[in-house]
């Protein structure tokens, strides 16, 4: 059985689902701090858990004598850097909790990383799998710390832990709450509502980034590896696109004709996506486990402008 912390979140709300389709739904545990009425909350086993609360935690994965823990919750970026002390708490008492629970249960084990784990000293186009990183941001120190931490696991005890640096992830199921990548999610939801889009991030600005259906592909193929083919663990490069505001606008506008973008930066968002890459390689990921993304800009604005108009 597979437990998922931030089950409710931008990510875990459409992986819980996902899961319970491939595995069974009572074979997928929905934890997370409140509960809510969404298909993720209501379609299988659902537990109340603070991932800051390790008692808990473990007692729930024995209840359900879990071999998989799948690691969601934590703050975004641009919330970690209003709120960094919380933010360490959470997002590194968090992971200790759910590595120490993956220990105990001799769990499978997973988190997100993110582009974010680069700084300004890192290479910024066709960023390498192994390089340099000195993020700049409290959320970037919480992705650097909390791979090292994961890879420890891996090598001190055996604990079976893979992660993904993920890209901005664009969904329509569940709307981002404080990310910096977030305006390439807000303007399909403007573009369809309004008409038009006043950006946080400058014209110019590339960012790596994924539409949503094919960041759970990735979680699940990484999952199911060979694990004797990875040569890294904690964690892989991976991308499906790079581009800029006027590039996305441009490509709304091919189903929205008189769709308009204008610009209200934002200088703390604007500083952390500065900071990080324009483009990462994620060739590590294609060798070592077969990673394939399938959506781009053009595929994903058409799917995206789609599922919006009928919600
Ligand atoms: C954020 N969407 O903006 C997240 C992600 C790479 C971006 O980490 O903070």
């Amino acid at each position: 059985r597979i437990m998922i912390t931030g089950a409710l979140g931008q990510i875990g709300s459409e992986l819980t689902v996902k899961l319970r389709e491939i595995y069974g739904a009572d074979q997928v545990i929905a934890t997370d701090i409140r509960k809510n009425e969404t298909e993720a909350a209501l379609s299988g086993p659902f537990e109340m858990v603070d991932v800051t609360d390790a008692r808990t935690m473990l007692e729930v994965a024995k209840k359900y004598n879990v071999d998989s823990v799948i690691h969601m919750a934590a703050l975004l970026s641009a919330t970690a850097e209003a709120n960094p002390v919380f933010a360490w708490n959470l997002n590194m008492g968090g992971l200790m909790n759910a590595l120490e629970t993956a220990r105990e249960l001799n769990a499978q084990f997973f988190t997100p990383s993110s582009i974010g784990a680069f700084g300004p000293s890192t290479p910024k186009d066709r960023t390498p799998q192994d390089t340099i990183h000195r993020p700049t941001t409290m959320y970037g120190v919480n992705k650097v710390a909390g791979e090292l931490l994961s890879d420890y696991y891996f090598h001190k005890f055996g604990v079976d832990t893979r992660g993904l640096r993920f890209p901005g992830l664009i969904s329509y199921v569940t709307p981002p709450g404080g990310g910096t990548t977030d305006y390439a999610v807000e303007i399909y939801y403007e573009a369809v509502k309004n008409g038009k889009y006043t950006s946080y991030i400058d014209k110019g600005t590339y960012m790596d980034m994924m539409y949503m259906p094919d960041a759970l592909d990735a979680i699940v193929q990484l999952m199911e590896a060979d694990p004797s083919k990875l040569k890294h663990r904690n964690s892989f490069n991976v991308t499906a696109m790079s581009f800029e505001p006027e590039q996305i606008a441009a490509e709304i506008r091919k189903h929205i004709p008189h769709f308009e973008i204008t610009y209200q930066v934002d200088p703390i968002r604007q500083a952390i996506a500065d900071s990080w890459p324009n483009s990462i390689d994620d060739s590590a990921a294609v060798e070592e486990w077969g990673f394939k993304a399938n959506f781009d800009l053009r595929k994903m604005t058409v799917d995206m402008l789609d599922k919006l108009k009928q919600k």
